[in-house]
C-alpha cells in the first residue's frame, strides 16, 4: 500500500461544538498524520469554488451557506492508503447510515452538517490540497 495524502475539513458544526481535538484523535488513532493544518473562515467564493462539482445539485446553495457559517479547520492527512482510510473513519455522508464508531456516527448533526469532509480519489485529493495549501505549508 502506498503512502498517500488526502484533504480534510473539520466543518462548522464541529468547530462550533469544540470537537476538533476529538476528531483529530480519530484520524491519528487510524494511523493518519496531520502534515498541514489551519483554521480559516471560508469566503463565499472559496466555498462555491471548492464545491463547484456539486453546482447542479439541489443542496449546493445550502451547502455553501453552511460552509461559511463559521470557522473550519482545513488539513492535509498523510498515511498508508490515506484517502480510503480517512473516508472509512469519517463514515457515510448521512449520519443515519454511518457505521458505529465513525466520526459522522458520533458527531454529525445531519446529512449536511456532517462534521467532516474528505477527498474521494487521488485526483480530487491533489486538487483540494492545492486549493487551500501551498507546498511549503505541508510538512511531512
Ligand atoms: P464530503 O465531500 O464532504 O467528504 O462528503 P461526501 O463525499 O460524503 O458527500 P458528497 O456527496 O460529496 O456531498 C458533499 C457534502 O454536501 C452535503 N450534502 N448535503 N442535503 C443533502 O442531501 C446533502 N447531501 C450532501 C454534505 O455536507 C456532504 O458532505
Ligand atoms: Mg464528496
Amino acid at each position: 500500500m502506498a503512502i498517500e495524502r488526502t484533504f480534510s475539513i473539520i466543518k462548522p458544526d464541529a468547530t462550533k461544538r469544540n470537537l476538533t481535538g476529538k476528531i483529530i484523535s480519530k484520524f491519528e488513532d487510524a494511523g493518519l498524520r496531520v502534515v498541514a493544518s489551519k483554521r480559516i473562515h471560508m469566503t463565499q467564493a472559496q466555498a462555491e469554488g471548492f464545491y463547484a462539482v456539486h453546482k447542479e445539485r439541489p443542496f449546493y446553495g445550502d451547502l455553501c451557506s453552511y460552509m461559511v457559517s463559521g470557522p473550519v479547520v482545513v488539513q492535509v492527512l498523510e498515511g498508508e492508503d490515506a484517502i480510503a482510510k480517512n473516508r472509512e473513519v469519517m463514515g457515510a455522508t448521512n449520519p443515519a447510515d454511518a457505521a458505529p464508531g465513525t466520526i459522522r456516527a458520533e458527531f454529525a448533526e445531519s446529512i449536511e452538517a456532517n462534521s467532516v469532509h474528505g477527498s474521494d480519489a487521488p485526483e480530487t485529493a491533489a486538487e483540494e490540497i492545492k486549493f487551500f495549501f501551498t507546498d511549503d505549508e505541508i510538512v511531512g
